[in-house]
């Protein structure tokens, strides 16, 4: 079955759906679940978003209608029996919020909509998952377009966002004619690519700037330049008072390095560190996360090193580069 028929199938009947995504949302959760949110409203559905904490200041322009919940403003018993659970860009309840996952597991009716590969719901029908999708927007945006429900510019400007951001403004392989077609229709709303762009990348705080411009300059590559890297640590974060999840797109900076293979970027979080990679999907990062325990695209991926007693991150940097060098050769996709 397709997506949109899986999608119409499971939405027959039910009444009262409570959305949301993965804990540290990015913009294509967000955006995804505001935007079917709103278009499930419009047919006389209850619907509301419930995420880990209440929408980052910068992703308010998304929600004009105030949609998103945090966890602490949400009250079930106030919002009554929900029938479905749609959880989007990711396809495990563990991503989510962990005041919800009980409540989700309880209720035993959940959606996924997501384009991350999901291993473990193989042979499992009844969800919305497709990993040839640029972003969980793009099958969000296909699945309102077969409701037969006409975009205006508050359904489109969530999905526009969220394609722009994880197509890394339409860089990636991941992005197809599908995905300019219906961008096309978004923008046939009226919205301005500027809306959506100054939303997610403008509005920075000088701070900002300084951070950057801090981590960029201590950039390492191998010396052949295939693997180039950066670290952002914890008290960097902290000395320009920003925000991790404002960071996210310092990494693509590496993208731009003659002959660059693979792109990484190590955060450390106290106990771990979190490894980012991209590439320019020539090269399968999300092969090698596989083999260093994570996951992802082709062409983005992550994965989590948990650190032990008296492991310096400089070296545990070092080795892992080492680990990738040795596993680059096999990941020409
Ligand atoms: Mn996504």
């Amino acid at each position: 079955m397709s997506i949109v028929d899986t999608f119409k199938s499971r939405i027959q009947g039910m009444t009262s759906v409570v959305f949301t995504t993965h804990v540290i949302p990015d913009a294509d959760g967000i955006g995804s679940e505001i935007s079917l949110c709103m278009a499930l409203r419009s047919m006389g559905i209850k619907a509301v978003c419930v995420n880990d904490e209440p929408l980052p200041l910068r992703y308010r322009y998304m929600d004009p209608d105030h949609v998103v919940l945090g966890s602490n403003e949400f009250e079930p018993n106030v919002f009554g029996p929900v029938d479905l659970w749609i959880v989007v860009d990711t396809n495990t309840v563990d991503r989510v919020c962990p005041i919800l996952q009980p409540i989700i597991r309880k209720n035993n009716n959940v959606l996924f909509i997501d384009h991350h590969p999901a291993p473990h719901l193989e042979g499992q029908a009844g969800h919305c998952v497709d990993t040839t999708a640029a972003a969980t927007g793009q099958l969000v945006g296909h699945i309102i377009q077969s409701l037969g429900i006409p975009f205006n510019r508050k359904l489109a400007l969530p999905l526009y966002t969220a394609i722009i951001i994880d197509t890394s403004s339409f860089r990636y392989p991941s992005v197809s004619a599908a995905t300019h077609h219906l961008v096309g229709d978004l923008m046939a709303t009226g919205i301005a690519p500027g809306e959506a762009y100054n939303g997610i990348y403008g509005a920075k705080k000088i701070e900002h700037m300084h951070l950057l411009g801090t981590i960029l300059s201590t950039a390492q590559a191998t010396k052949n330049g295939d693997i180039a890297w950066i670290h952002l640590s914890k008290n960097l974060i902290k000395r320009f008072e920003s925000d991790v999840e404002d960071t996210h797109a310092f990494i693509n900076h590496l993208l731009i390095l003659d002959n660059i293979k693979v792109a990484c970027m190590f955060r450390d979080d106290g106990d771990a560190l979190k490894v980012s990679l991209r590439s320019s999907g020539e090269w399968d990062v999300g092969l090698l996360a596989r083999h260093l325990g994570g996951g992802g695209h082709s062409h983005s991926a992550a994965t989590v090193i948990m650190k032990k007693e008296g492991d310096s991150v400089d070296d545990l940097i070092h080795k892992t580069v080492e680990k990738m060098e040795k596993i680059l050769p096999t990941l020409k996709a």
